[in-house]
């Protein structure tokens, strides 16, 4: 670890408390020119240190950048060998844990940024992850038990993002199947699982679990196609928590569920939050849209629907829109 890293490591851990430049070096085994070299890359970073004459440094309690110093004391002991990596801005945090997989086959760990230019939805589709608003992470996970089935994976992750969202804000999220977790109404947090298949074996070598999550309203609104949709955990002042925290609490749910995936026993929590059960739904087949009613969550994280036949039909992967009711 870098004496930057040990420094913003410490400070992480003392927030809101003032150590002197002299007491950080003897505490860290380091020179006092080095930790003052450190604080100055660290507020050229961004960090929120002040100064004070006869007090010393400080991190401000506000202060939210994403970064392993602050994600990994929070981390369960089933973490603790993983890699966290931080990034200020990234094409997108799903490429970049592929790149990193293809150097080095048996990475595992998470990527984070502050930003991405280039965010992933399913479908091609582009997912809006402006600078430090957000939560945009991709954990690199090894399949379990022989499972490779991307939507029990997609549908824990979901259930893991709703306990940590109610955990620490006391709000309580649904999920829309498969993968999109909704607060009052609107979308604040889409999932996109994908496989990297290993060529000897023929079978899927690694998991890219990427979670996007809007946690405060962006500086510049969001733009005008998914004005009506999105939203976010909170508004621009009033968050509870940190980003670094909502990351390590979501990491820590996920990780309790994940070697367990074979059990489903997450499914039950996944069907209680699925706000889609029992409505009017429509969802495309090859040109033409069709509209059912969905039923249940089968044992795969399938979408059972009823169709107007009379018989019923599971979707495994896709996008369903909910009908809306005509008032009387
Ligand atoms: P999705 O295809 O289900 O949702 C994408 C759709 O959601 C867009 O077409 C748009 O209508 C809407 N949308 C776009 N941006 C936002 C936003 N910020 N908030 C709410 N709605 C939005 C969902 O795909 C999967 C998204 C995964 C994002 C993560 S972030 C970390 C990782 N890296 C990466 O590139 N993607 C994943």
């Amino acid at each position: 670890m870098s004496t930057k890293e040990k420094v913003l490591q410490f400070l992480e851990q003392h927030k809101g408390e003032s150590i002197s430049g002299q007491d950080l070096a003897d505490k860290l085994e380091v020179s006092r020119t080095s930790v003052w070299k450190a604080i100055n890359g660290l507020k050229k970073e961004g960090y929120q240190i002040e100064a004070t004459t006869n007090k010393g440094y400080q991190l401000s309690v506000e202060n939210d950048l994403l970064s392993e110093a602050a994600i990994v004391p929070l981390l369960s002991e089933a973490l603790k060998d993983h890699r966290i990596i931080a990034h200020k801005t990234i094409d997108s945090t799903n490429l970049e844990a592929k790149r990193i997989v293809n150097e080095e086959a048996t990475f595992e760990g998470v990527i984070l940024s502050e930003e991405q230019t280039k965010g992933r939805g399913r479908l091609g589709r582009v997912f809006y992850s402006p600078s430090e608003s957000g939560l945009y992470m991709s954990l690199v996970l090894k399949p379990v038990a022989d499972l490779d089935n991307a939507t029990l994976i997609t549908t824990a992750a979901a259930v893991a993002v709703c306990q940590a969202i109610e955990t620490l804000t006391g709000k309580e999220p649904q999920i829309k199947w498969v993968n999109d977790i909704f607060l009052d109404g609107r979308k604040v947090c889409g999932i996109l699982t994908e496989g990297i298949m290993d060529m000897e074996s023929r079978t899927i070598g690694t998991i890219i679990l990427g979670i996007g999550l809007n946690f405060r309203a962006p500086e510049t609104d969001f733009p005008d196609v998914i004005q009506s949709i999105a939203g976010t955990l909170f508004d621009s002042k009033n968050a509870v928590v940190t980003r670094n925290q909502m990351a390590a609490e979501i990491l820590n749910r996920f990780y309790v569920l994940y070697p367990d995936l074979a059990s489903r026993s997450y499914l039950d929590e996944y069907r209680k939050r699925c706000f889609v059960l029992g409505e009017q739904v429509t969802f495309p087949q090859g040109s033409e849209t069709i509209e059912a009613k969905a039923i249940a969550i089968d044992d795969d994280g399938g979408l059972v629907v009823a169709l107007p036949n009379g018989e019923t039909k599971t979707l495994t992967y896709g996008e369903i829109s909910i009908k809306i009711k005509k008032r009387e």
